[in-house]
């Protein structure tokens, strides 16, 4: 799987508005900044080009662009996120995907999925369940992922406690490779796949991306950047500290495709 593209939007004037429960205070603005232009230059380091959308002060947490669309071989599925507040971040998107996608499937209501909790494996992709996609939004996507030949697992992504999607506790690092924390490690989901168990008290690092050979992680998680060193694939370590208190991940900061 390879990327051309990805579409970034820059935390807004209002971030520090956005939703959490991390309990690691205020983010500061600048500092988020600053991460997030490395974070840019580090996708345009895999080969990536990238769209930088303007900031969007009327959505706190709209710098999460992951959440509000699924791409998939193609497909392009606007999401309906599962938090009231951010369910105008869908609409202010499609735009700029426009340029790029000439049809949107959609998530429709009942149903709720954050693209968070999709997590794509190459030819199979994982749903996660959670506090903000649920059963009918899970359904809907396997059935739009299918009419593209994906096919699909849906994990109960609920309970964990720490984890906002399932993409919080597991990436995909090529082939039929896994990372993921303890919770996620006897789940029958994963059966038959390679796993590489993130070490206790890093569980944050799992949310790493595989960008075109290349793994992006969260700064400082020696032990899980070791671990993924030791499986020949080059790492990219980027400071998180401020999305991390906005309860965001490395994936949520970008639409690859
Ligand atoms: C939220 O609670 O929706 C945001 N503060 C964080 C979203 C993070 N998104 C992600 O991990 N995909």
């Amino acid at each position: 799987m390879t990327f051309t593209r990805a579409i970034v939007r820059p935390p807004a004037a209002t971030y520090a508005e956005g939703l959490t429960t991390a309990g690691l205070g205020p983010p500061d603005l600048p500092l988020a900044l600053a991460q997030h232009r490395a974070y840019v230059a580090a996708l345009e380091s895999c080969g990536l080009h990238v769209t930088v959308l303007p900031p969007d002060d009327r959505f706190p947490d709209s710098t999460f662009v992951e959440d509000t669309a699924v791409l998939a071989h193609g497909l392009a599925v606007l999401c309906r996120p599962g938090a009231p507040s951010r369910a105008g971040e869908v609409e202010a998107i499609r735009p700029a995907l426009g340029a790029f996608f000439s049809s949107f499937a959609a998530i429709e209501s009942p149903g709720t999925v954050d693209g968070g909790d999709v997590c794509e494996a190459g030819d199979h992709v994982f749903i996660g369940v959670s506090e903000r996609t649920n059963e009918e939004g899970a359904r809907q996507l396997a059935a739009h992922l299918e009419t593209r030949g994906l096919g699909s697992t849906v994990v109960d992504a609920r309970g964990i406690p720490g984890l906002l999607h399932l993409k919080s506790g597991i990436a995909w690092l090529g082939a039929r490779s896994l990372a993921l924390t303890k919770p996620f490690a006897g789940r029958p989901e994963f059966a038959g796949w390679e796993l590489l168990v993130v070490p206790p008290g890093e569980e944050y690092a799992a949310n790493a991306v595989l960008v075109n050979g290349r793994v992006l992680l969260a700064a400082g998680y020696p032990g899980f950047e070791a671990a993924v060193t030791a499986l020949g694939l080059p790492v990219v370590p980027l400071g998180m500290s401020e999305f991390r208190k906005l309860d965001g991940g490395l994936s949520c900061l970008s639409l690859r495709f």
